[in-house]
């Protein structure tokens, strides 16, 4: 194992007035050694003292810190830190670490307690090395077997406890090959392995599961989840897991979605099928943790009444109350499936007797695949403040925990967007994604600017002004990935399969259930009650009503609620062929700025993250290029109408 980039924990704090620490706990845990450890590595010229201490930790009885919160307080030179448990002391730790490197020094006393109880981490890792939408490298847990390198695990660990990560499952929902055996009890060793580094960060593993594997593993003649003898295989299952690994969180299961087999072979219900899971993981406290990605990949294109964005909620929001204590669903942010803009899944805010977690992708297959710049957090965050105008208004955020019978069993989960690559992630700048990811999940009130500067201030050495320039590029990333590639929410005009690059069409006439319906007179799906496919009315009233009408239904998600001609005035004034040609044009101008901008940071950056970011700016220009190009001709020829400006549209 090589060190590879330490990401924002780069900077070690030299001081010499921090060099005694004192750690005060009755626990016994791996995470007083881990304590230890990252006191060594992030404060070096500390060492251990009994008394007067400059880090002073000690675990208190104060209720209001929950298991995982912590404080820090500032007396004279010296900090200390309270939490309930070890884990609330590592976090303090980092947190400790982080006040003093961004210079954030005029925040003491700080208390700090998680908005969210689980803050999760899902790998796509296939077990062949492979990362299903990965674009930073093989996976860092398997090459074919298991990798074995403990050491970058241990990094990696660390990377996701400083932004407050406490549950990671480390293979792809799409469970295939040998992954569908990691469950047997010869895997199991080395699954304990990568379990006890992440336990010891307070971090709990889980495995994704094939829900078949009572045929492929146990070698029954069926998996219906009512069928005892497949919920003796899973009781015996479980049992081994435990008995290996006694911290093991649970399960993760993507069911009836894209060819996988879930209960509807068996003609169940999905409560069924997660019900008899979550029966064998009960003894242990164990997780069973449900996607709600469900929907029929199968459609026929000219099926005008199938809508996939219905889907999750006709089949969940009926079984609302039916899913046992330790079941959780997993619903991703938007209806279809992590477009640049969706509105919010209906799920969230309709569901209320049920455990759920919100689901949202780090790994940028629709964003720009880590070659183009998207800063992730201001979606997120819309998410989260997404008011659903049920009980209160509540929003995202607080739906979680409120309409969770068990507020512990609740909280947030992203697909993970690392690899191989030295970096972790491709572009050193799509690191900014997983810490943003981590530190947003952790404190759901932090702001999108507040989060990058917290970043830009920990990964490098910049002066102010460019620390400024380099937050302008992020903050502005994500509405300019928006306006080259998808007008107005239309969605998926991306190459069909790998989902990178332009094409229009690319799945207009095919089975996925995402169209566009462009024709000469207009564009946009209409989902309306009145002439649509009804799925306006999934919302609480208040959003029903909003995004029913054409009138009031917000320009950025026009077109995935409505049909309008190509003249339709939009709120802010243009028409929708306008605002086609104009964001088109100022994304391909956007990111001609980012590249100068990268071009004047050149002196105060490292070689390596200075080349990095220029090659992927360089094709980031080239996409958005082409994008502009097609999109822009592509319409003029289906409306025949000209840009306003006349610039030149190829024809
Ligand atoms: C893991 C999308 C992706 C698939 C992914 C799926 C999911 O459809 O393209 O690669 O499969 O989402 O979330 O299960």
């Amino acid at each position: 194992m090589d060190i590879r980039d330490l990401c924002w924990l780069v900077k070690p704090v030299i001081d010499s007035a921090i060099k005694t620490y004192q750690i005060d706990t009755d626990s016994v845990s791996p995470m007083i050694d881990t304590l230890k450890r990252e006191l060594e590595e992030l404060f070096p010229m500390i060492t251990e003292t009994s008394e007067n201490a400059s880090i002073h930790m000690q675990e208190v009885n104060d209720s209001e810190l929950g298991e995982e919160g912590y404080r820090i307080e500032k007396v004279d030179c010296r900090y200390r830190i309270s939490a309930q448990r070890p884990c609330g002391l590592l976090y303090g730790l980092l947190g400790l670490h982080r006040i003093l490197v961004t210079g954030r020094t005029d925040s003491f006393p700080v208390t700090s307690i998680p908005s969210q109880a689980i803050r999760m981490i899902n790998h796509w890792d296939n077990f062949d090395g492979s990362v299903e939408r990965g674009y930073a490298g093989g996976s860092i847990f398997f090459d074919g077997k298991f990798r074995e390198d403990y050491g970058l695990v241990r990094q990696y660990a660390r990377l996701l406890a400083s932004v407050g990560i406490n549950a990671v499952s480390i293979n792809n929902v799409n469970v295939k090959g040998k992954a569908v055996f990691l469950i047997n009890k010869r895997m199991l060793a080395d699954v304990k392995r990568i379990a006890d580094i992440f336990t010891a960060y307070g971090i709990k593993l889980f495995l994704s599961v094939n829900f078949a594997a009572a045929m492929k593993v146990g070698g029954l003649h069926t998996a219906d989840p009512l069928d005892a003898s497949v919920q003796k295989f899973w009781t015996h299952i479980v049992e081994v897991i435990y008995s290996v690994i006694p911290e093991f969180g649970g399960f993760l299961v993507k069911a009836d979605s894209e060819g996988e087999s879930g209960p509807f072979t068996y003609n169940r219900t999905h409560a069924d099928g997660a019900n008899m899971l979550a029966c064998a993981l009960e003894p242990f406290h164990g997780i069973l943790i449900w996607r709600c990605f469900v929907y029929n990949c199968n459609q026929n294109w000219w099926d005008r009444e199938t809508d996939r964005a219905k889907a999750a909620y006709d089949i969940f929001c009926e079984l609302d109350g039916k899913f046992k204590d330790n079941v959780i669903l997993q619903i991703k942010n938007g209806p279809i499936d992590f477009q640049i803009r969706e509105p919010v899944s209906p799920l969230l805010g309709a569901l209320r007797r049920t455990n759920q977690i919100l689901e949202f992708q780090i790994t940028q297959e629709y964003t720009g695949q880590q070659v183009d710049l998207c800063y992730l957090v201001p979606m997120f965050k819309e998410v989260l403040d997404f008011k659903t105008g049920y009980e209160k208004d509540l929003s995202v955020k607080e739906i979680l925990p409120a309409f969770s019978p068990s507020k512990k069993l609740s909280g947030i989960a992203a697909v993970s967007n690392v690899g191989m690559d030295d970096n972790w992630t491709g572009s050193k700048l799509a690191q900014l994604n997983l810490y943003g990811y981590g530190r947003l999940c952790w404190d759901n009130d932090l702001s999108s600017e507040e989060i990058a500067t917290d970043w830009i201030r920990q990964t490098f050495y910049l002066s102010k002004e460019s620390e400024k320039q380099l937050r302008n590029i992020v903050l502005t990333s994500r509405d300019t990935y928006e306006d080259y590639t998808v007008p107005l929410s239309v969605g998926f005009m991306c190459r069909p399969g790998i989902h990178y690059g332009v094409d229009i069409d690319g799945y207009e006439y095919d089975r996925w259930g995402t169209y566009h319906y462009a024709d000469r007179d207009g564009i946009g799906r209409d989902r309306t009650i009145t002439s649509g496919t009804g799925f306006t009315r999934q919302y609480s009233d208040k959003w029903y009503k909003i995004y029913e009408n054409v009138n009031t239904c917000p320009d950025e998600l026009l077109l995935f609620f409505h049909h309008v001609p190509y003249t339709y005035r939009l709120q802010s004034g243009e028409t929708v062929i306008q605002h086609i040609y104009n964001t088109h044009f100022r994304g391909v101008e956007k990111v001609k700025e980012y590249i100068a901008v990268w071009d004047e940071l050149k002196d105060e950056l490292d070689e390596e993250t200075y080349q990095n970011g220029k090659e992927r700016f360089k094709r980031q220009l080239e996409n958005a290029m082409n994008w502009k190009e097609a999109i822009n001709t592509y319409f003029y020829r289906k409306s025949g109408i000209s840009d306003e400006a006349g610039r030149m549209i190829h024809c």
